[in-house]
């Protein structure tokens, strides 16, 4: 079957056993995270075939991330080892009246900032017709020289094979400054298919984040692809094209435990309910579903419903018509 390639730094994520500033906290229980390692696992959930593409340390961290790809039936035949630097790693904190999440990460010498990965295997992959779909983040080309350039040599190949090409800028403000990330906007606009972006990232890349005004700003960059995706959160998302603008509600959440996940998720319901060939309408319900799940667990992706669970949402409340 064609597949789904993600690409992206997976990051062995320390979560807390409950609120309270860092230097406090004395336990954490570990999972394993990756804005483009959750939206593979979320692919595997809803039985689309997919592949992860990074490197990791050939350390416990690494073999922890290999495992947690296979029990989730993500293929990890792209996922290389450095012997010399090791895998990332990231802690969560939740603080403050209102438990905010905050993140603090160890990345900065890790093997796939340092190293880039491999994009040779890919492109043979690629060459060869076997996938589908390439789905990306802004953060793979933030960590470092050689990620970006891993990167933008694995979307060339990517739209040289013809293969459907997805970019979600996603912001961390940790990473680089608004400036670097609204030039890294520029750069990749003109070669995506779809293109996701928060709202709050529009606001900030583009002074503004209403429908109309965030696709002609993206159009002006030269995107030619097939839409652009807001997500906005509780008040659902949106499909931005030459039509106009198509919104899609969120989900009703009764209980939002983190929220961190959630926008690779979506990714994750989006990209599959196009691979399965659904319209871009009922893609958006399956993608929103996504995220609201996502956000009633603990872990980045843990709360992601398997096929049957996220049909038998849709099929309960009316969702996709078929
Ligand atoms: O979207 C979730 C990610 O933010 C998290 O897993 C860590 O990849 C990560 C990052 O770079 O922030």
């Amino acid at each position: 079957a064609r597949r789904v390639l993600t690409f992206g730094e997976p990051l062995v994520v320390c979560v807390p056993d409950g609120p309270g500033k860092l230097h406090q906290v004395r336990r954490f229980h570990t999972s394993c995270a990756g804005a483009e390692l959750n939206t593979a696992v979320g692919l595997a959930r809803l039985d689309v075939p997919v592949a992860y593409l990074a490197k990791v340390g050939d350390d416990p961290f690494g073999e922890q991330i290999r495992r947690a790809l296979r029990e989730e039936g993500v293929d990890d035949g792209l996922l290389a080892a450095s012997h010399r630097c090791p895998t990332g790693i990231y802690f969560k904190q939740w603080s403050g009246l209102d438990a905010r999440t905050e993140v603090f990460y160890y990345r900065r010498q890790s093997a796939m900032a340092e190293e880039g990965f491999p994009t040779e295997p890919a492109e043979a992959w690629l060459a060869s017709g076997e996938i589908a779909w390439v789905h990306g983040t802004g953060i793979t080309w933030m960590i470092g020289e050689a990620a970006r350039r891993a990167s933008d040599a694995l979307v060339e190949a990517a739209t040289r094979a013809g293969a459907t090409c997805s970019f979600d800028i996603n912001v961390r403000l940790k990473l680089a400054p608004a400036d670097a990330w609204r030039a890294l906007l520029e750069h990749n606009a003109p070669r995506a298919t779809w293109l996701f972006i928060g709202d709050s990232e529009a606001e900030l890349l583009l002074g503004t984040a209403r429908g109309q005004e965030v696709w002609a700003a993206i159009r002006d960059m030269g995107f030619v692809g097939e839409g652009v995706i807001v997500k906005r959160g509780a008040e659902g998302a949106e499909w931005l094209s030459d039509g106009g603008v198509l919104h899609v509600p969120a989900w009703p959440v009764s209980n939002v435990v983190d929220t961190v996940g959630a926008g690779d998720g979506f990714n994750a319901g989006f990209i599959a309910g196009r691979m399965k060939g659904w319209s871009v309408a009922d893609a958006l319900k399956l993608a929103a579903l996504v995220g609201a799940c996502a956000v009633t667990a603990e872990g980045d992706y843990e709360g992601y419903p398997t096929w049957r669970e996220a049909m038998s949402y849709l099929e309960g409340q009316g969702g996709v018509e078929r």
